[in-house]
């Protein structure tokens, strides 16, 4: 009997038709390689630490049986067959998805390329609004601090809004 485990992601996407590439990610994923709990709603968001289109980004919530690096070796594949072109240089590019682990149950990791919780979700709010529309209390937080009290706290002032455009999580999932 496998065991399940609930991870937080944060997918976002600034190139072509986004909210497209936000529904095609999230059906992919449901479809092959976890099950997709919960959608929150998009949000418009200015290129972080980068000059770029702005971004549509959104969370959503899993139940995997996958251990963290095979899950994030999935995503990466995933992120390669919805067409994500391979990174010029080391600097932040405009993508049309991108898909990260964000929390995974209560695991930590520090290795180079997985980082678990995601070490720069708290100074995001790209991450960290959409979370707060899903996130549920089983899950333990970045910080002995509530996720609540990490916003509050966070000095990330961008201008960012919630679309009237939903991704149906009923059409996404089946
Ligand atoms: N992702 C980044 C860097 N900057 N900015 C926004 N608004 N949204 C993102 O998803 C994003 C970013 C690195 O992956
Ligand atoms: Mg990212
Ligand atoms: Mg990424």
């Amino acid at each position: 009997m496998s065991q399940f485990y609930t991870s937080y992601l944060s997918l976002g996407s600034n190139l072509n038709d986004k909210f497209k590439n936000l529904e095609n990610a999230v059906k992919a994923i449901d479809s092959s390689i976890a099950t997709v709990l919960s959608v929150s709603g998009i949000y418009e968001t200015p290129a972080w630490g980068f000059k770029g289109e702005d971004f549509y980004n959104i969370c959503i919530k899993i139940k995997t049986s996958l251990n963290p690096e095979n899950l994030l070796n999935q995503l990466l594949a995933l992120e390669k067959s919805l067409g994500r072109k391979e990174k010029m240089g080391t600097d932040y590019e405009n993508r049309s998805i991108d898909v990260d682990i964000i929390l995974f149950h209560n695991e930590k990791r520090n290795s180079k390329d997985l980082q678990l919780p995601h070490p720069r979700a708290i100074d995001r709010k790209f991450v960290l609004l959409p979370l707060f529309d899903i996130y549920d209390e089983n899950q333990p937080p970045f910080t002995m601090d509530s996720l609540e009290q990490n916003i509050k706290d966070c000095k990330d002032n961008s201008p960012i809004s919630k679309i009237a455009l939903k991704l149906d999580f009923n059409t996404v999932t089946q």
